[in-house]
C-alpha cells in the first residue's frame, strides 16, 4: 500500500520543510511540532504507508534510514550522549502521517516507558 501523503509533498518540494539531509534514498527534516531540543523525522523516498507494508526488498532502504540517523547523530554531535529513534505504526503506534518516518529525538534525558 502506498498513498500520497504530506511527506511526499515534502519530498517533492511542494510545501516547504526544514530539510537537514537528503540523499537518494532519504530525507530528514525537522519535525513541526517537536519533542524534543533537536527533532527530526527520517523518511524512506519510497512512499511506504506503514512498518505493516514494509517488503524484504525495502529492507535496504529501511535500514538505510539507522545509517542516516548515525550521520545525523555525528554531525550533530548527538552521537556520545545519546538520542532515541522511534517509528510509529497505527494508531496505537500513535501514527498520524501514513508514510513511515523514523522520529530522531535529542538533546535531552528521554523517559521510558514512553506515555
Ligand atoms: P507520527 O505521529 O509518528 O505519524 O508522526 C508524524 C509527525 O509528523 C508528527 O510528529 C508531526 C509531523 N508533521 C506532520 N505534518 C508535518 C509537516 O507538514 N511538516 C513537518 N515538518 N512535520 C510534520
Amino acid at each position: 500500500m502506498s498513498q500520497e501523503t504530506i511527506f511526499t509533498k515534502i519530498i517533492n518540494r511542494e510545501i516547504p520543510a526544514d530539510i537537514i539531509y537528503e540523499d537518494e534514498l532519504s530525507l530528514a527534516f525537522r519535525d513541526i511540532n517537536p519533542q524534543a531540543p533537536f527533532h527530526v523525522l527520517i523518511i524512506p523516498k519510497k512512499a511506504i504507508a506503514t512498518i505493516n507494508d514494509i517488503t524484504e526488498q525495502d529492507a535496504p532502504i529501511v535500514g538505510h534510514l539507522y545509517v542516516v540517523a548515525a550521520k545525523i547523530a555525528k554531525q550533530q554531535g548527538f552521537a556520545e550522549d545519546g538520542f532515541r529513534v522511534v517509528m510509529n505504526c497505527n494508531e496505537h503506534g500513535g501514527q498520524t502521517v501514513y508514510h513511515i518516518h523514523l522520529h530522531m529525538l535529542a538533546g535531552k534525558i528521554m523517559g521510558w516507558p514512553p506515555y
